[in-house]
């Protein structure tokens, strides 16, 4: 039976298991790469583990999400990033080369092999026919130390991209249809794996701009062949030795197989709060924009912003927006500068940003209270901007444009213009400069740490009887944004207790102090939740940071991903109501106890929990592997890899 394109790849670094989807297996990983937010925690786990140099092919670290530095924080942990790369044989991308996702695409990223990141955009690297995986920073560390990547073995979903699309109509709008089929929700355990006679117009980085917002739809990872295409892109970033093609084969069978008709697609948005939230711009009726924004790890490269000067050449921004810019890579840049589209973006008004996260991740540009923000980048989560009352929609970098112009929300094919035709130059000016490697035998290097950088925390074995209060109830879709806020509170991540006064910020204020009053009344905390409880980034920080003010499970009726795997290597129990009816009956509030909670968890057995305020009992599923078992049951993966080391 033929393979897909997915199966062959896994089968080539499958290290334990049953390559049969929804069974557990360990596969071998060539590639990592890790941003500084996430980073710097992913090293100090990395450097408790003992291991004199990295064992991957290839590790890069980023300094990309961090970078407005008001106040030492974050230059104390760019600096302990450097040395921590000398010393373990480690790439380093400094400060201004540009965001992860872009710039491994460019430089690092190849066919058929696999890379983990941590950061949920990692899979952005499948636009070049790679297995790319968002993981939290201590399975990216666990990788480092040569520890094979653990996953549910997922099911592959078939996307044909058929015919051609319209003018004006671009890979944006192509994702936003896969959220409008696909949604947020529902699609753990799942690859998307593109194909069709469409697929083959495509661009790397149009490609990538598909498979990074896959991750809003929670599957573990998307990808494209690696043909005609991604051979060009290589040239073009002058490392074509580093092509190989691959396909799957013509008889390969998949779970499920959705086409879409590219000629019928128009340009979309996603509304308010949720990438997901999906209608077509026309339907928007000219809604007033204050602020648009254009770059982020998904509409950043070289076509996407030269397509915005062409339209924009010559004009003026509206005098009601605020037209933001951040290149995605310093190679995006240059080459921009050097062909003078740079000029033109000016011209036009464009606030030039660093080459780095900035707006996307809150970090800079709020806008105004209450505003509409029109914005190229992957996720609109409430809050997310730094403005809480802000309307951010999502949107392709032509009607970005077209907003700059009219100050509304406008369908780019109503700006009555013809539809700028742009190809990347065949050879792309490549500078590596700001790329630092490793040099041989540094192994006396000394690590430079700041007072900002702590010890990572651990927890305590799993008790026997837990008893606990429900310390706070959400909804559905609680994404890790909800969880613990990044923005401005990010420049804590290397500092858990001091991040930690953070969690839930914006969805319940006084839970951080709630949760540590019951602590230190020796009581634990547990959270309870609806569908889809960690949806987005990768932050482990979601898991460690409750796991600080001492919650030992999260009760849901499902789980994202990554979140699971988080909340799993910190020991924090991520248990499904057995009946979803039960989520309604309890409150905030309520005193929980479970108990053999040691046993049950050894044997696979539901959990019953009582409910000693309302005097009533329900049972949870708690489906773990033998190996999930352990790292619950020893509370965290760090406490086995301890145990192992001694
Ligand atoms: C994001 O887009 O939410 C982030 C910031 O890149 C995160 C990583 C982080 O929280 O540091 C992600 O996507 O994993
Ligand atoms: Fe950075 Fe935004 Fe991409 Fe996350 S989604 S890596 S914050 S640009």
């Amino acid at each position: 039976m033929g393979k897909t394109l997915i199966e062959k790849i896994l089968a080539q670094h499958l290290i334990t298991g049953n390559a049969a989807p929804g069974e557990e297996i360990g596969i071998r990983i060539d590639q990592t790469l890790t941003q500084d937010a996430t980073g710097t925690m992913a090293f100090l786990q990395f450097e408790a583990m003992n291991t004199p140099q990295v064992k991957t092919e290839l590790s890069v670290s980023y300094i990309d999400h961090n970078t407005i530095q008001i106040g030492f924080e974050n230059a104390d942990d760019h600096r302990y990033l450097q040395s921590v790369a000398q010393k373990y044989g480690i790439v380093l991308s400094r400060a201004g080369n540009g965001i992860c996702h872009q710039v491994h695409l460019e430089r690092f990223g190849k066919p058929g092999k696999t890379l983990i990141g941590s950061d949920s955009h990692t899979p952005t690297g499948g636009a070049l026919g790679m297995i790319a995986i968002g993981a939290g920073g201590l399975d990216v560390a666990q990788a480092m130390a040569g520890v094979p990547f653990y996953l549910t073995c997922p099911q592959v979903l078939r996307i044909n991209l058929n015919g051609t699309l319209q003018p004006w109509v671009s890979a944006k709008d192509i994702i936003l249809k896969v959220l409008e089929i696909f949604t947020t929700k529902g699609n753990v355990g799942t690859v998307f794996e593109y194909g069709g006679e469409g697929t083959t117009a495509f661009t790397v980085p149009e490609r990538a701009t598909i498979t990074n917002m896959g991750a809003e739809c929670g599957v573990t990872t998307s990808i494209f062949p690696s043909d005609e295409m991604t051979r060009l892109f290589l040239r073009a970033q002058q490392r074509e030795k580093d092509f190989v093609e691959l396909q799957p084969d013509k008889d390969a069978t998949y779970a499920k197989v959705v086409d879409i008709d590219l000629s019928r697609l128009e340009p979309m948005t996603a509304k308010p709060h949720s990438p997901d939230n999906i209608a077509t711009v026309k339907s928007m009726k000219e809604i007033a924009v204050d602020q648009v924004c254009l770059g982020s790890c998904t509409n950043s490269s070289y076509k996407d912003l030269v397509t915005v000067a062409k339209i924009l050449k010559g004009k003026v921004a509206h005098p009601g927006i605020s037209f933001i810019l951040a290149p995605g890579s310093k190679q995006v840049l240059e080459n921009l500068a050097r062909d003078g589209y740079l000029a033109d973006l000016i011209a036009a008004g464009a606030r030039l940003m660093e080459n780095a996260c900035g707006f996307c991740i809150g970090n800079s540009q709020s806008p105004k209270s209450g505003s509409v923000s029109l914005r190229t980048s992957n996720r609109n989560f409430l809050g997310r901007s730094g403005t809480m009352d802000a309307n951010i929609y999502l949107v392709s970098p032509e009607t970005a444009a077209a907003a700059v112009i009219t100050g509304r929300f406008t369908d780019p094919r109503d700006l009555g213009v013809e539809y700028p035709s742009v190809s990347t130059p065949g050879i792309l000016v490549i500078d590596d400069g700001m790329i630092i490697r490793p040099e041989k035998n540094k192994s006396n290097i000394e690590i430079y740490r700041g007072p900002n950088i702590g010890t990572p925390p651990k927890n305590t074995e799993m008790p026997d009887t837990i008893k606990a209060q429900t310390t706070i109830k959400v909804g559905d879709k609680i994404t890790t944004d909800h969880i613990i806020p990044a923005g401005a509170r990010m420049k804590y991540r290397s500092n858990i207790p001091q991040y930690s006064e953070f969690v839930f910020e914006n969805v319940d204020a006084d839970f951080a102090k709630r949760a540590q009053k019951n602590k230190e009344a020796g009581k634990q905390n547990i959270i309870i939740a609806g569908f889809s409880y960690g949806q987005g980034s990768s932050r482990e920080h979601a898991a460690i940071c409750p796991m600080y003010l001492g919650v030992r499970a999260v009760i849901a009726k499902s789980f994202e991903r990554i979140h699971t795997a988080n909340l799993i290597n910190f020991g924090i129990l991520p248990l499904i109501f057995h009946n979803e009816s039960d989520y309604d009956k309890i409150e905030q509030g309520d005193d929980l106890e479970i108990a053999a909670v040691r046993k049950l968890i050894a044997a696979g057995s539901d959990l019953i929990i009582q409910n000693k305020t309302k005097g009533y009992s329900f049972s949870v599923t708690c489906n773990l592997s033998a190996r999930q078992k352990q790292i619950v049951l020893a509370g965290g993966a760090l406490n086995v890899r301890s145990a192992n080391i001694q």
